[in-house]
């Protein structure tokens, strides 16, 4: 997500890095480069020519502080004014007074919607929330299966509707009664998509907005459509009203335009972004936080927080402290890797670190499922004494430890190469930046 961009806004910077103050002509040079990085990002060109205007008068203007060097007041200047764009702060939903809140999940074909729903579902009642989802989506059978299974998959209730009940405003209708009488406090209507917008599809939306009166009217658009996105999502928004943007497969979109562009071009708030097929690929949208990543500072909160949901505290907390006493073991290493699997995807979490020091180089770290499956496998293989010092482990121990996972003495010796170098590492760690920032918090880094 947004890496082209990133990286050019970053060369920018260090251009500047070498001017010894802000002067017409290099912001001028710098200005004319992030426009052309923008662009290149697929950013809506009047969005992109706002932005600019605003970095412009801000540069110039008295709001320069002098104790910056060039490049971070450039830095800080296009940090707020990129925040501005994409919407200043999060963008919570909203609940009726009166529950069952009433939220309608609209958009193209394949946009995601279905998906959507179930990700949208799963994050309510991991937030206090009880969603019921219900299919209004009539015209083909397989759309409402294929809501009833992913709802059947996350252990979440979904309204199947009875016999007779073929009209999609029968379907919600029954479905809000449903949730009123279970005690459920969200009713998440998965709609039809169309190829185009049409008539007959703008008629069947408006009649059960007219209905339902929903606090949430979400359009889902597919990221990687680009600037078609952020079109759709306008036309959306004149002919039915919407009140909050989705944008799905966030994690196949390099460019990252329809991101950029859609909360200017609309008027409306970017929500949650999706950002794989699994159900927990949602995230809520920190404008703050994402001009972070885009600028290369790293987003530390979401990683804290994404760790927060994975990883236990209290094993967090005795993890830290072996850390700083160099007591982790191989039995460690082995827990803290079954961790790092349910953190997800590594390169996301590296993506979110600030691309500084040594974590400019992790960034290129590529982690592979089966070589994790494979060191568990080694260490499982391992006596008890053994993981706890790994001093013992002799040739004979390496072939026996080899021979009992089905690896090579090689693969062995690689894991305990890595183990040692692990635990240099994680010291450097919990001493320098990091350590600092996180031992406050007490959360491991792996
Ligand atoms: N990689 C990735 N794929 C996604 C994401 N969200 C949805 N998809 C995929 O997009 C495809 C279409 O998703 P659906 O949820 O069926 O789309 P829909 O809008 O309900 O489609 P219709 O009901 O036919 O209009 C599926 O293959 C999903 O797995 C995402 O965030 N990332
Ligand atoms: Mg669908």
């Amino acid at each position: 997500m947004f890496d082209n961009l990133s990286d050019k806004l970053q060369r920018v910077f260090k251009n500047l890095r070498g001017e010894g103050r802000l002067s017409a002509e290099n912001m001028e040079t710098a200005l004319r480069e992030i426009r052309v990085a923008l662009l290149e990002a697929d950013v809506n060109f009047r969005v992109v020519k706002q932005l600019i205007e605003g970095i412009k008068s801000k540069a110039m203007g008295e709001e320069v502080l002098s104790a910056l060097s060039p490049s971070q007041q450039v830095v800080k200047i296009v940090k707020e004014e990129l925040t501005k764009m994409l919407g200043s702060h999060e963008s919570k939903l909203r609940y009726s007074n009166e529950p069952p809140s009433v939220m309608m999940i609209v958009g193209l074909q394949g946009s995601g919607k279905t998906t959507t729903s179930g990700k949208l579902a799963r994050w309510l009642s991991k937030n206090g929330h009880a969603p019921l989802m219900v299919s209004v989506d009539v015209y083909r059978p397989a759309a409402r299966d294929q809501l009833r299974i992913v709802a059947r998959d996350l252990k979440l209730p979904i309204y199947e509707g009875v016999p007779g009940e073929t009209q999609p405003v029968d379907l919600a209708r029954s479905a809000r009664r449903e949730a009123a009488n279970s005690g459920r406090d969200v009713v998440l209507v998965d709609t039809a998509g169309r190829l185009h917008i049409d008539d007959a599809l703008m008629t069947e939306l408006r009649q059960l907005k007219e209905l339902l009166s929903p606090v949430e009217i979400l359009f889902v658009a597919d990221a990687m459509t680009g600037q078609d996105a952020v079109q759709s999502a306008e036309d959306f928004h004149k002919q039915l009203g919407i009140t909050g943007v989705i944008l799905t497969k966030m994690d196949g979109d390099a460019r990252g335009g329809a991101a950029l562009s859609i909360r200017s071009v609309t008027g409306q708030p970017l929500k949650f972004v999706g950002i794989g097929e699994k159900s927990d690929a949602l995230e809520p949208f920190h404008p703050d936080r994402v001009a972070s990543r885009i600028l290369g500072m790293g987003d530390i909160l979401s990683f804290i927080e994404k760790a927060e949901e994975a990883i236990d505290r209290k094993q967090a907390v005795e993890m830290q402290r072996k850390l700083i006493e160099n007591e982790f073991t191989l039995e460690d290493f082995r827990d803290q890797l079954k961790q790092l699997r349910k953190l997800g995807p590594l390169e996301s979490m590296l993506s979110m670190m600030p691309q500084v020091g040594v974590m400019k180089d992790l960034k290129n770290v590529k982690v592979d499922e089966k070589e994790i499956t494979r060191v568990v496998a080694i260490i499982d293989s391992m006596t008890p004494r053994e993981r706890d010092n790994h001093m013992i482990i002799n040739g004979t121990r390496r072939r026996r430890i080899a021979k009992g996972s089905g690896t090579s003495v090689q693969d062995v010796n690689q894991l305990l190469k890595q183990y040692t170098q692990a635990r240099k590492m994680m010291k450097s760690f919990s001493g320098g930046f990091l350590g600092k920032k996180l031992g406050k918090m007490k959360l491991p880094l792996f």
